[in-house]
């Protein structure tokens, strides 16, 4: 996250970290991620290049995470993952970043996988139908770099607010043109002073409605971060409310 700041995850509970496992016992932090119900994680397509989704085996989710690389044993939670889920829309040999979504399935423990907490919640889908005005504010939060070039990510949770932009304006030339599908959407900050980064990607955006938070966006890919003209690109999660009952059982109106 670039121009927030330090954040609790008490006030983003549904923020995951997913780590990758290395041969060597190494364990590398790899994208955010959503808890969305007890067992399930929403995240983002691309954090699984070519056939890790076949090696879940390597990868853990942890919830409850104030610190990237340090472990509260007292709020944290750990699970390994069950099975990954890309959408098959996802093609990465073409590199549009188009249906940028995936599911991670939690390990039950004891038969039970994430328990509710002050660290721990799931957080709503928005149902299919709810549209948002450009101009809207919503939260970003996750573990990713404070500036692009950095070779460090950040140590602790950090939070940023972005504002929904026009369809229109984000496939303006001077922004991204053709590269916005549908399937995607665009937020940034009028000064450009607040963004995603390298990674963050996975991670929530969310955006009130009434008086609930809905999971509205995946962090997925931008040029650079709080670049000019480069807003941050989101995957749209209305668009996947159906995939999402299809391969979880959840719906919209009973997840979180
Ligand atoms: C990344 O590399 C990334 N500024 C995520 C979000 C943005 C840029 C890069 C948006 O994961």
């Amino acid at each position: 996250i670039v121009g927030g700041t330090a954040a609790t995850v008490e006030s983003h509970p549904w923020v995951a970290a997913i780590f990758w496992h290395g041969k060597s016992n190494e364990k590398v932090f790899r994208c955010g991620g959503s808890l969305i119900s007890a067992c399930w994680v929403l995240t983002a397509a691309h954090c699984f290049p070519d056939g890790s989704r076949a090696k879940h085996q390597r990868f853990s989710v942890s919830l409850g995470k104030n610190m990237r690389n340090e472990t509260d044993h007292a709020v944290e939670q750990n699970f390994s993952v069950e099975e990954i889920i890309l959408h098959d829309g996802f093609n990465n040999r073409e590199g549009d970043f188009n249906n940028d979504i995936a599911l991670l399935k939690l390990e039950a423990k004891h038969g039970k996988c994430a328990k509710e907490s002050e660290s721990v919640r799931s957080v709503c889908l928005p149902p299919p139908w709810q549209k948002l005005q450009p101009g809207v504010s919503c939260e970003i939060a996750g573990y990713g770099k404070e500036q692009q070039g950095l070779w460090y990510k950040s140590q602790f949770l950090r939070e940023a607010r972005v504002n929904l932009l026009a369809d229109d304006v984000c496939r303006h030339e001077d922004y991204y043109g053709n590269m916005i599908s549908d399937n995607m959407f665009c937020a940034g900050r009028p000064d450009w002073s607040q963004d995603a980064c390298e990674g963050d990607s996975g991670g929530p955006l969310v955006c009130q409605v009434g008086s609930r938070l809905f999971l509205f966006g995946v962090i997925s890919w931008g040029d650079g971060c709080a670049k000019e003209n480069k807003p941050g690109v989101y995957t749209k999660v209305t668009n996947y409310n159906r995939w999402i009952e299809e391969k979880t059982g959840l719906s919209s109106i009973t997840a979180g």
